[in-house]
């Protein structure tokens, strides 16, 4: 992992702007800066992992707590009736490009099967 910071770090650090839409004490989340969805939300943990590769078994409660944030951003964005899709990407095949673990969540629109 590059010790250096990342942007979504820079974020987290309020170092540069982001659209935040939820914080709690472990997770942010903010609008995506490249949309692909008429709801595009990124869930960060505000502690750097990664990718969900470099999870251990000790991050068993923050997984959780990322995943239940995302839920919450559903809600809170009005997701719920017509339903959204979580997604993590993880390492070059996944499309990650940013490393630091995010739950993209997307909505506003009917999902196609299988992503590209
Ligand atoms: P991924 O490809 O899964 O690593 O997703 C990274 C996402 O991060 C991508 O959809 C674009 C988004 N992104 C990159 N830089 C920024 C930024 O500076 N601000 C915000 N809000 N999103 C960013």
């Amino acid at each position: 992992m590059s010790p250096s910071k990342t942007i979504f770090e820079k974020i987290i650090d309020r170092e540069i702007p982001a659209d935040i839409v939820y914080e709690n004490e472990h997770c942010l989340a903010f609008h995506d800066i490249q949309p692909q969805a008429p709801v595009h939300v990124l869930v960060i943990p505000k502690r750097r992992i990664e990718n969900v590769a470099n999870l251990t078994d000790a991050d068993q409660a923050l997984a959780g707590k990322l995943l239940l944030a995302a839920r919450d951003v559903a809600q809170k964005l009005d997701l719920v009736d017509q339903g959204y899709r979580v997604v993590a990407n993880c390492g070059i095949d996944g499309g990650q490009s940013v490393d630091h673990l995010h739950l993209h969540v997307l909505g506003g629109r009917q999902m196609k099967w299988p992503p590209g």
